[in-house]
């Protein structure tokens, strides 16, 4: 299977993480590609990544149903009442990476093309987001699932672009807990940088 992917795209780290966690990573060839692909819309019509081309010529998006077929043992996708936290979670974390990438977006475009109300809309989003995990950021413990995985991408996406949000100074527990599931090879391997 190909994944294609952006190497500064906040939920395909995310999938990238899950597989090297689940250690099926060697398994996934990366297919760098930029969203403006024709042929990526013939994928996924959304025309996003990630998109998983599957060995059968069939694909699949987006980030959520990605790591679900990749973790179809439901290793990282906890059973019982934990799956419905995890995929909370999870749907926290995207949309942190949603309002953060399309807000970096509209910061891009030309002076006098931007918003600077929009922008302040996502900043908005992603703050409150992470006021909400910093309230539960004590019951994350030192486990991993896809809800914290997603929200470690989402963290890491933080710093890449919102380094001066400063999010850790107000959030002291999700700060020390980024810092432990930082350290995983997984999280250090996937540290993302211009290219
Ligand atoms: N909901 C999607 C979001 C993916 C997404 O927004 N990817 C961005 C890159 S970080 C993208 O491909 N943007 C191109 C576009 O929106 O045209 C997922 O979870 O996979």
């Amino acid at each position: 299977m190909k994944l294609r992917y952006s190497p500064t795209s906040p939920f395909v780290r995310k999938v990238v993480v899950l597989a090297m966690e689940l250690g099926i990573d060697k398994k996934i060839e990366l297919q760098r590609t930029n969203t403006t692909d024709p042929d990526l819309a013939t994928q996924n019509p959304l025309g996003k990544v990630p998109s998983l081309l599957l060995d059968d010529g069939s694909s699949l998006y987006d980030s959520p149903v990605i790591c679900a077929y990749l973790d179809s043992a439901n290793k990282f996708h906890p059973a019982g009442a934990a799956r419905w936290t995890a995929q909370r979670r999870q749907a926290l974390a995207d949309g942190i990476m949603d309002a953060g990438v399309l807000g970096r977006g509209e910061m891009l475009r030309p002076a006098g093309e931007k918003s600077e109300k929009f922008i302040t809309a996502q900043k908005t989003k992603l703050n409150n987001a992470m006021n909400a995990l910093e309230k539960e950021a004590d019951s994350f413990g030192d486990g991993i699932d896809i809800g914290l995985i997603a929200v470690a991408a989402a963290l890491g996406y933080m710093d890449f672009r919102y380094a001066s949000e400063n999010w850790r100074a107000s959030r002291p527990k999700l700060a020390r807990w980024y810092e432990r599931f930082a350290q995983r090879p997984s999280m250090q391997t996937t540290v993302p940088k211009d290219a």
